[in-house]
């Protein structure tokens, strides 16, 4: 696929995608690359050979995210950002982030090849923990680069083992010496997956992405009281379980009053003490709403909460229940959007105009720097799923679109 002269090589994105895919691999033909774990870091070391050999500085801040840097012609100049991530989900896909990450290396590649020197410089980025498996908040180190985590609460969060996203850093060696903040920067383009239907079933090449929509993640916690499951007759029980069964179904119906739109999930359960015999006295769960309006996000978040106080009092159980983070939808720059749209136009490839259902580090950079996204379908729209699968055209596709629209901002020299 070809921008202007310049050509992306398919077949060498692929291999890397391939290569990338082999780090974490899973039988089922997934990766598992959970932030900051061997995995990861063997990601980031392959990261960062790729990017030293098209001449790039690699700089690490204090959040382990990595900007690989392109001397432009004027250092002056703001550099262009292209970034997303390389940590996965635990039974996540091959192209979740991996996409955007290879994709910039890509676009470096194709200067590299052909002894273009852009104006501005240009750096990929690998965010630190996009995912928010391990540590329960998603977008981490893009939202510290971005200043809308606090450091100190951000570090203090803890895993399932009780370690600390700080002594994770530290233990895998993945702080760097860079302040983590934000820094002047022309723009940011990230290329994703859709990681949902509509680009395949609309049979479109290219999603122009516009924004992402609201979020809001909780963490519940429904105590009541183990007993053995013999003797203790209805009246006498305080079912952690079943009180949480309920609230679970709570989420379902309360997604379901938004129609289509509606997005209401619960990723994780965990009942204890989890014996056959034992009626379970302890449940936590997770709970997140998400919605292009920030007031739906915010009006379906207090409608679960009253709901479960009420299920919690009806059935004689304690509930703790406690806002993780919370995003607001987050509308992309109109200039950097108009030139995804141009570059698929010029590039002859099928387009339209998308809100992402999914987060993405994008959605913290975008207030503080020209943000745009681009999609590429995947297949049944599925993500967040071993399964997970697109064709080398298709990233091929998306790498095409995101070496125009760096180049129209940071200009090319020969
Ligand atoms: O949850 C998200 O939307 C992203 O895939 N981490
Ligand atoms: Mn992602
Ligand atoms: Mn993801």
């Amino acid at each position: 696929m070809a921008a202007g002269n310049l050509r992306v090589n398919e077949a060498r994105l692929w291999d890397s995608l391939m290569e990338m895919a082999a780090i974490g691999a899973t039988p089922k033909g997934g990766v598992r690359r959970i932030a900051l774990s061997p995995e990861d870091m063997a990601g980031r070391d392959l990261f960062a050979r790729w990017c030293g050999e098209v001449g790039c500085s690699l700089r690490v801040d204090a959040a382990g995210n990595m900007f690989a840097r392109r001397p432009g012609q004027d250092p002056s100049r703001r550099p262009v950002l292209i970034g997303s991530h390389l940590d996965s989900q635990p039974t996540g896909g091959k192209f979740d982030g991996a996409l955007g990450v290879l994709a910039g290396i890509e676009v470096l590649r194709v200067l590299h090849d052909a002894g273009i020197e852009t104006e501005a410089p240009i750096e990929v980025v690998n965010w630190t923990d996009e995912e928010g498996a391990r540590f329960g908040r998603a977008m981490i180190g893009s939202g510290l680069w971005a200043g809308r985590l606090d450091a100190a609460e951000t570090e203090s969060l803890r895993d399932g083992e009780g370690v600390t996203l700080g002594a994770a850093l530290d233990a895998a060696g993945a702080r760097g010496a860079a302040q983590s903040g934000p820094f002047p920067a022309d723009s940011y383009f990230e290329l994703h997956i859709e990681q949902g239907p509509i680009l395949e079933r609309e049979g479109k090449r290219i999603g122009v992405v516009t924004g992402a929509q609201a979020q809001v993640w909780l963490r519940a916690r429904v105590t009541g009281r183990d007993s053995h499951a013999g003797t203790t007759p209805p009246s006498a029980r305080r079912d952690a379980l079943a009180g949480a069964a309920r609230m679970v179904l709570a989420v379902q119906r309360i997604m379901r009053e938004a129609g289509e739109a509606g997005r209401g999930t619960v990723g994780s359960l965990v009942v204890a003490p989890g014996s056959p015999n034992v009626i379970p006295g302890d449940v936590r769960f997770t709970v997140e709403f998400r919605n292009p309006s920030d007031a739906m996000v915010a009006a379906q978040a207090a409608h679960f909460r009253a709901e479960a106080e009420a299920i919690a009092a009806e059935e004689g159980l304690a509930l703790a229940l406690e806002e993780r983070f919370r995003i607001a939808a987050q509308p992309f720059d109109p200039a950097c959007v108009g030139l995804v749209r141009d570059a698929a136009a010029r590039l002859g490839l099928s387009a339209m105009e998308i809100v992402s259902g999914a987060g993405h580090d994008a959605v913290h950079v975008a207030p503080v720097v020209p943000t745009a996204m681009i999609f590429v379908p995947c297949r049944d729209g599925l993500s967040h799923n071993e399964a997970e699968s697109i064709e080398p055209g298709e990233a091929a596709d998306g790498a095409a679109v995101l070496l125009e629209a760096v180049l129209a901002r940071a200009g090319r020299r020969s």
